[in-house]
């Protein structure tokens, strides 16, 4: 009888969005399932943020988490939490611990690592997650992060099989996939653990091909890479037939970026009758003609996010956005012809947004808002670590700035959701 390899502990930390699991976990247990290995999901914010009920509607937009002190805090809450994942991990043959960092749970992973390293010595820590180019941009050789055995910053696949085979570095840095056909079946996670049923996340493509200033995408992904239709089209169609998922949410930065291969997906959707809905992020872009935007309707697209960002050209300009306040203003009507829901997002009190810009965007959204379904979101401006637009504004001003934009949307009755009006983390 062959000898079955060690087993892996995928781990994921408290706080982030609990709805749906992790498409970059799928990828990551499919790859070293592939490998032979045997992988268990301990998906730690989903256990808190099922037993801390009075919490969950905080549970996104909380930020007392977000600081240290945070594993603590929830330790206190639910003490057995941690207790039953020591046991569970004490009894299982594991050899890897691979925990999923974002900045919303360092303060949870950070300590929980070092715990577990005293533990379990002799199980290899593996980092990685969206937080690692941000504590690599801090400290460059992980040097007080002693506890932890590898750190992969950027892609994880390439990574975690050379670690897994021994042939691993300390840190990885940006090692790419270079096909992007496969897709996660997400065995041995259970699906229907999650609160959102029927759904399932699904990444058509890594990376944007724009370069707004604010934004960390060309840090997380070097490149725009785009999956074929017809791999999108298989990966739907499994879940639809195995998982009996009828809606899909892309969790692509930059949908659109690629029309020929949207319009395939598209089309592929309606011949192979996949019988399903999704929703996505795209950018502006006003080579999407009518067209194309009534076969996305056709295909069961039911709602589209996008970065609008501003209402005024030259915070769009500052900005780097690949289009002007005339272009979005032809975009959104022309969705609206299509049918099509959107939401819109807004950074208010950008670097250099003067009082006179702040205007012209209140005003874009007051003569918009018969095609605006809803506004995603209003944040003022963050700096987020190897981007490059400087500085945030005043506090002050920054406040003022997003009293304003509430009041009109209350005034003009724009929807928004109340708890994603100055969120951002
Ligand atoms: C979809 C999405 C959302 C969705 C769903 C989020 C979710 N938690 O599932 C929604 C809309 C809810 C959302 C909300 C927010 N998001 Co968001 N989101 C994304 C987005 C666009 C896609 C995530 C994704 O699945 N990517 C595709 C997969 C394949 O990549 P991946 O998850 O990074 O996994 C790969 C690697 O990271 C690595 N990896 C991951 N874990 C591990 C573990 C180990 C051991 C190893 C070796 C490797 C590894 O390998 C994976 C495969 O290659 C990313 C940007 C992006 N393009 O990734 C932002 C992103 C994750 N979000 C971000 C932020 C800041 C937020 C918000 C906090 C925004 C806010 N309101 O302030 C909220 C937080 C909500 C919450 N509490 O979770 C940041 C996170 C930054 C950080 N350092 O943590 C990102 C990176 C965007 C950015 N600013 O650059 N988000
Ligand atoms: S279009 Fe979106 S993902 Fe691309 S760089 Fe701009 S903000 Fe980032």
């Amino acid at each position: 009888m062959a000898l079955m390899k060690p087993a892996i502990a995928f781990i994921t930390p408290p706080f982030f969005w609990a709805s749906l699991p992790l498409p970059g976990l799928g990828y990551l247990m499919d790859r070293a399932q592939n490998l032979g290995f045997e992988t268990r999901l301990f998906d730690l914010n989903l256990r808190y943020y099922k037993i801390l009920g009075a919490m969950k509607k905080d549970w996104t937009v909380n930020r007392d988490y977000i600081q240290p002190g945070s594993m603590e805090a929830l330790h206190n809450q639910a003490p057995f939490v941690l207790e039953e994942l020591y046991s569970e991990l004490s009894q299982g043959h594991y050899a890897y611990f691979a925990i999923s960092l974002f900045k919303g749970n360092f303060h949870f992973a950070d300590p929980l690592s070092k715990e577990l390293k005293t533990r379990f010595p002799q199980v290899k820590i593996l980092w990685g997650g969206p937080q690692l180019f941000t504590l690599y941009s801090q400290h460059k050789d992980f040097g007080s992060f002693s506890y932890v055995d590898h750190f992969v910053v950027g892609e994880g696949e390439k990574a975690l099989e050379k670690v897994l085979s021994e042939e691993g570095e300390r840190i990885h840095l940006f090692e790419q996939e270079k096909d992007l056909q496969d897709f996660p079946r997400y065995q041995g996670i259970d699906l229907k653990a999650y609160p959102r049923k029927g759904c399932l996340p699904i990444v058509g493509s890594r990376g944007c091909v724009n370069h707004c200033r604010f934004c960390a995408e060309k840090h997380l992904f070097k490149g725009y890479r785009f999956r074929q239709a017809e791999d999108i089209l298989s990966e739907m169609e499994f879940h639809r037939t195995n998982n009996n998922i009828g809606h899909f949410i892309f969790y692509d930065s930059l949908f659109n970026g690629h029309l020929k291969n949207l319009e395939a997906m598209c089309q592929g959707i309606i011949r192979r009758n996949l019988k399903c809905t999704w929703e996505a992020q795209i950018a502006v872009n006003n080579r999407m003609n009518g067209d194309l935007m009534e076969l996305m309707k056709a295909a069961g697209c039911v709602n589209l996010f996008i970065g609008l960002e501003s209402g005024s050209d030259a915070v769009l300009q500052k900005m780097n956005k690949a289009f002007s306040v005339n272009e979005a203003s032809l975009f959104l009507r022309q969705l609206s012809q299509a049918a099509l829901q959107f939401e819109i997002s807004i950074i208010s009190a950008f670097p250099g947004e003067e009082i006179h810009h702040h205007q012209e965007t209140l005003d874009f959204l007051r003569h918009h808002k018969k095609f605006i379904a809803k506004i995603a979101q209003v944040s003022s401006y963050q700096e987020y670590p190897g981007t490059e637009s400087g500085p945030a504004q005043e506090e002050a001003v920054a406040v003022q700035r997003l009293k304003e934009i509430r009041t009109l949307l209350i005034n003009e009755k724009i929807p928004f959701t109340p708890s994603y009006i100055d969120n951002l983390v």
